[in-house]
């Protein structure tokens, strides 16, 4: 069906086009045909003329009518000669041969079907008269149309011959073209198209493998029962896929830091996104949590292996901690991390700063958390839980000491294309690291796609497009999008919006009515705050009516302020903020109410619940955990996220009003839009986006991860026993 429709597509213009040819070509041969038919009987005329002249003089000389007549008689028993005559000097009609059409005389004028031609006849320079002939031409219009008949049919047999053929030609291609996708969809993605794929087809191979390998991703997300996973089932899915199995944590940042303060000890959860995703994770499984003790309090809290339970209220887990000195930690997490790795991820114009001194310190600091890996494992292959990018070669080192280790890792922020990544003087270094992993997880197919043509850019590797798997040295890497989310809050007690509203505005001496604008981050570069001030500015500016109506509360936590670049970021804010409130100062409130601090989980709880439009403008970022926090707060099915497109969360809340933070102009818009939007909307977004954040919630993120990992752990334990059952063997032959 598929190639008769094709060949429908160019059968009708060629109709078109020989048709039209014929309408053109058709009357121009007819006239050149006629033409030549009459110079024909023009040279035939001339040529009797001359063959009668001397006989028919003699004869008239005589006056021997009989003798004219005969001639003339014998001479139109050609077949285009009609009738002869011979008309005298005076113009008289004196001979004519038989049958001499009545009208016809000596005036040289033709009845229709008649040509008519004169030749004069002399005798000594003497004019005796003329010869009149004339000639039958009604054949001409005959032969024309005799010759147009074929003409016509010759085009129709063209346009039948031409379209057959065309037609045989397309279905040909198209069975072609059909053979070589096949075979480009069943080939091994590491051998590259095969030898006889056409040129055309070659440049499709590899995005023919990533389109299948997404949609295949989204449909293992779509069939799996999302509304399943709860903390009960990732339980149960541990002691089902992984009983008896270790599982150790490793990242830098710890989930419970204590302080020294002026009261005495106090616990605190640190402003991050990791973290909160991780530490249901952990109370699930029971495990071992290693992570960089820095709390001023954290040495005086462990026990003497360095350990302490946690949480504090209730125990669930241990925090295993790892001690760093103060070069270590500068060089390790201030500079190679967050100086070199944070901003070659990230898309936000600052310009990573790689230092050699930072990246010692970064492997020395690696091997550090591995060795306490290895120490922590009651096994020779515990799973070992990966956390981020302050831990690249952590994977390898690991891998080196505990061969059979199922190490899988998350990497929680973007991974950049292969250029990019290209600056960082320890690239290959990095990646041979990370192809220590049995699983590396990104929050989005575009990461993975990004990562698996960087190692290939820069590793001598194999890849198999469709099953996302790198070999490199003879193991197996997989690759696999893990959208991060958040705990669905179903065991909290909700806390009652309306009273969130009345003591929040309370708190910060705003009236009743405030419409109220949220921003949540930590105080990073990456999170479009200057962007988000800028567009609260350009609102007010356009709407002056909002102006003692409408305020922002953004609050930041402080990170990482001992770099330049954080600082110049937090004063560079500072600024603005004052600003802007200066720009639209009014009796009632400040457009910007700006917070640098650490909220903890129950105040930022009802910030959500209290504000009517959440805004995250990050400029680039992995996930976003703040944008379905604030989905998750918002029990009441109102408020309007306003979410970046440049986030990994813009690919799963569609119904967010997305924006491009860039954009400054939008961004008030979307602002405006937010602002003014009626109940009915809000709540039909808002009941939207929370099934998405309830359902793909951070047990799933997490179970399909260990789900993962559980089957490539009983792939390579029946592999392992393949191997020794055939040393066995050997051994036993020799
Ligand atoms: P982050 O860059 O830290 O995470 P995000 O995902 O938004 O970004 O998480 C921030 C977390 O810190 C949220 O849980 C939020 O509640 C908390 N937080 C922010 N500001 C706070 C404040 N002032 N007081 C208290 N808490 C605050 C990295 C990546 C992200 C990715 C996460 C998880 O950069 O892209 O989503 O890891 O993988």
């Amino acid at each position: 069906m598929r190639p008769f429709q094709i060949s429908l597509r160019f059968i009708f213009p060629l109709a078109l086009v020989i048709g039209g040819f014929a309408l053109v070509i058709l009357p121009l041969v007819d006239e050149l045909t006629q033409r030549w038919f009459l110079r024909d009987l023009d040279a035939r005329a001339e040529l009797l003329a001359s063959s009668l002249d001397a006989p028919l003089l003699d004869l008239v000389t005589l006056q021997d009518a009989d003798g004219v007549h005969d001639l003339f008689d014998r001479s139109v028993r050609d077949a285009h000669v009609r009738a002869l005559a011979f008309c005298d000097v005076s113009g008289r009609l004196q001979y004519t041969s038989s049958g001499f059409p009545g009208g016809l005389g000596c005036q040289g004028r033709a009845p229709a079907g008649l040509r008519v031609t004169e030749s004069v006849l002399e005798q000594d320079g003497l004019t005796l008269g003329k010869l009149v002939l004339a000639q039958d031409t009604s054949f001409i219009e005959r032969r024309s149309n005799e010759f147009r008949n074929y003409l016509f049919a010759l085009f129709v047999l063209m346009f039948i011959a031409i379209s057959a053929l065309g037609a045989w030609m397309a279905h040909w291609s198209w069975q072609g073209w059909m053979r070589s996708i096949k075979s480009l969809l069943k080939r091994d993605p590491a051998r590259g198209p095969p030898m006889n794929t056409p040129p055309e087809f070659r440049p499709l191979f590899g995005d023919l493998r990533a389109m299948l390998h997404e949609m295949h991703v989204e449909r293992r997300a779509r069939q799996d029962s999302p509304q399943a996973w709860t903390p009960e089932k990732l339980r149960s899915l541990l002691h089902d896929e992984l009983a008896g199995d270790q599982v150790l944590v490793v990242s830098n940042r710890e989930p419970y830091i204590h302080e020294q303060r002026e009261q005495g000890i106090v616990v605190r959860r640190p402003a991050s996104g990791l973290v909160t995703a991780v530490e249901p994770v952990m109370r699930a499984c029971s495990g071992t949590w290693i992570a960089h003790g820095s709390g001023s309090a954290d040495r005086v809290t462990v026990d003497a292996q360095d350990r302490v339970s946690v949480p504090p209220k209730r125990p669930a887990y241990t925090l295993r901690r790892v001690w760093l000195s103060e070069d270590e930690e500068q060089g390790y997490y201030y500079g190679f991390s967050n100086e070199g790795l944070w901003p070659l991820c990230h898309m936000a114009h600052v310009r990573p700063v790689f230092r050699t001194s930072d990246w010692e310190q970064y492997v020395t600091v690696n091997q550090r958390f591995a060795e306490a890996v290895v120490a922590e494992a009651h096994s020779d292959d515990p799973v070992v839980l990966v956390q981020d990018y302050h831990f690249a070669l952590l994977p390898r080192m690991v891998r080196e000491r505990l061969p059979k280790a199922t190490i899988i890792m998350f990497w929680h922020i973007p991974w950049p294309n292969p250029e990019s990544f290209g600056i960082c003087p320890w690239r290959e270094e990095l990646l041979e690291g990370l192809l220590g992993n049995t699983l590396l997880g990104f929050h989005t197919p575009f990461h993975c796609k990004n990562f698996i043509e960087t190692v290939d850019r820069y590793l001598e590797t194999r890849i198999e497009h469709e099953a996302s798997t790198i070999s490199y040295g003879g193991e197996l890497t997989q690759v696999e999008p893990y959208p991060i989310s958040i705990a669905w809050p179903e065991t909290e007690v909700p806390l009652d919006v309306v009273q969130c509203r009345r003591d929040l505005r309370d708190e910060l001496s705003l009236p009743p009515a405030h419409q109220l604008a949220l921003g949540v981050d930590r105080l990073d570069y990456t999170k479009g705050i200057v962007e988000r001030i800028q567009a609260v500015d350009r609102l007010l500016t356009l709407h002056p009516e909002l102006v003692g109506r409408f305020s922002l509360l953004q609050v930041a936590a402080p990170s990482r302020s001992s770099l330049d670049e954080y600082q110049s970021l937090e004063a560079r804010v500072r600024k603005l903020a004052l600003q802007v409130n200066q720009d639209h100062a009014n009796p009632v409130a400040p457009p910007i109410l700006l917070r640098i601090e650490h909220f903890d989980e129950e105040r930022l709880a009802c910030c959500y619940r209290a504000a009517d439009v959440c805004m995250v403008t990050s400029l680039h970022d992995g996930m976003n955990l703040v944008a379905k926090e604030f989905i998750a707060a918002r029990d009441d099915e109102l408020g309007v996220l306003i979410l970046s497109q440049f986030t990994g969360a813009a690919r799963e809340l569609h119904e967010a009003l997305i924006i491009n933070p860039y954009h400054i102009e939008q961004g008030a818009q979307a602002l405006y839009r937010s602002l003014t939007m009626p109940e009915a909307e809000q709540r039909e977004r808002m009941r939207s986006m929370r099934s998405v954040v309830r359902d793909f919630n951070v047990y799933r993120w997490a179970g399909l991860m260990l789900l993962d990992a559980a089957r490539l752990r009983r792939r390579q334990r029946v592999t392992e026993k393949i191997h020794s059952h055939s040393r066995q063997g050997l051994r036993r032959t020799i």
